[in-house]
């Protein structure tokens, strides 16, 4: 894990003023004040690069993928195509084949529950998930028990927010047919150790599903040395478009799924009678895509992955600090999520004050927060509070962003106890 995070990171230096200045919806102003932007984790804003695609796309290829004869048609199916090789790369998958594009990290696992899991859990297997899944990574698992009959089962976290990976190995069984695994905690920032939780539940047969909604804009991911059955990601969380995302599947296993929407691209052969399937990946893509959203998502892979994700997330590392250890100075502040391995997410509570008083108190000053259960409540229950204040950091954050965050955070502490 460690030589992820440390991993050759490219000599390039970040300059991130140059940065900010490819990001328009930085240079605003709120309430009077320049904005500062920490919420990431929700969704991050867009450079330049990723707006003027989209613009090209519909001033100029605008047209149906896949079925037209004609040249705006190819130039968009190109560009769709090309956009999934992209992410092909990004994530080092061996084929565009395993490559299903997705609304999201959301659509993606529910397409795995669905297709997948609703054919091969049947009651009496286990489904494992972690203590700190969103509830898109529990809630698909839950409906799917209740279905099938199969058990939900949970491997707690200490204290730190950290797994317990010896709670989690007891947990594996033979009767686990399924692991739900997030990579990096949206509530928390945790770093699970998700490469050593798929040898585990390999060990005992499972099939596994990271959720790395909260991981690709910060770790390089190479699904095939992870060695995940399915990784599902979102466009809009890496510096993309909304209403995109893919999930990664690993061919054999999708080979043997059955669509998980039925429709037009879908299809090979359709009659009364009989319908024929398309191969893959398009089996799983019924209807008109979301092509435009391709385009802009593979803008945004492109943007990152000429920074460095090395730099990215040295620089991040570096602003996260500075922001644990500002925060730290205000006495009542506790910090949610203590894990020795963690990125981008700052979540605290400051004594028994609510957290959406503090987060409209910040936005006064122009400071963009998140407050709330995150929709990770389970992580709530766990550390006994309603809610928490989530400052979420970016590629574009820098040490000023902090120190406005934590003068407004110090204003809001005074007005409010
Ligand atoms: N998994 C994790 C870990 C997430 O953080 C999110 C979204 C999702 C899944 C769902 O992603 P979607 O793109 O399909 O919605 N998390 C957040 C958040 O932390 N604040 O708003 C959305």
């Amino acid at each position: 894990m460690t030589s992820v995070l440390t991993a050759a990171a490219p000599l390039q230096t970040f300059d991130v003023e140059r940065v900010r200045g490819e990001f328009p919806a930085l240079q605003q102003t709120v309430h009077g004040h320049p904005l500062v932007y920490l919420d990431n984790g929700a969704t991050t804003q867009k450079p330049n690069v990723v707006i003027e695609s989209l613009e090209r796309y519909y001033y100029l290829d605008n047209a149906n993928v896949h079925r037209g004869v004609h040249e705006l048609s190819e130039r968009a199916t190109d560009a769709y195509e090309g956009a999934r090789e992209t992410i092909r790369q990004f994530l080092h998958a061996d084929t565009v084949k395993e490559i299903v594009y997705t609304s999201g990290t959301t659509e993606a696992i529910n397409l795995v529950a669905y297709s997948y899991a609703s054919r091969n859990i049947k009651s009496g297997d286990e489904i494992l998930i972690t203590e700190m899944e969103h509830h898109s990574n529990i809630v698909p698992w839950q409906m799917l028990c209740q279905q099938t009959g199969a058990e939900l089962k949970v491997a707690p976290m200490n204290d730190n927010g950290e797994l317990i990976l010896e709670e989690y190995e007891k947990l594996l069984n033979p009767r686990t047919k399924l692991v739900g695994m997030v990579y990096v905690s949206n509530a928390l920032g945790t770093i699970n150790p998700v490469k050593q939780m798929v040898k585990m539940a390999h060990k005992v047969g499972a099939v596994t599903v990271v959720d790395g909604a909260q991981a690709v804009a910060h770790i390089p991911i190479d699904v095939k040395d992870l060695d995940c059955d399915f990784f599902a990601m979102s466009s809009h969380k890496v510096y993309g478009p909304t209403g995109m995302g893919a999930l990664y599947g690993k061919e054999r296993i999708l080979e043997e799924m059955p669509p998980f929407q039925g429709g037009g691209d879908m299809i090979d052969y359709v009659s009364f009678e009989k319908t024929t399937f398309n191969k893959l990946p398009y089996k799983f893509e019924a209807g008109t895509p979301h092509i435009a959203g391709a385009v802009g998502f593979e803008a945004a892979l492109k943007y990152v992955q000429n920074l460095g994700l090395g730099v990215i997330s040295a620089h991040e590392r570096g602003v996260l600090q500075y922001a644990t250890q500002r925060i730290l100075e205000i006495p009542g502040v506790r910090i949610i999520g203590t894990a020795g391995l963690k990125c981008s997410i700052l979540s605290f509570v400051l004594n028994d004050v609510h957290p959406s008083d503090i987060g409209t108190i910040l936005n006064l000053h122009g400071v963009a927060v998140r407050t709330g259960h995150h929709c990770a409540m389970p992580v709530m229950q766990h550390f006994d509070v309603p809610g928490t204040v989530r400052a979420s950091i970016g590629l574009y954050n820098n040490r000023e962003d902090i120190d406005i965050f934590i003068e407004a955070l110090t204003r809001a502490k005074q007005m409010l106890t």
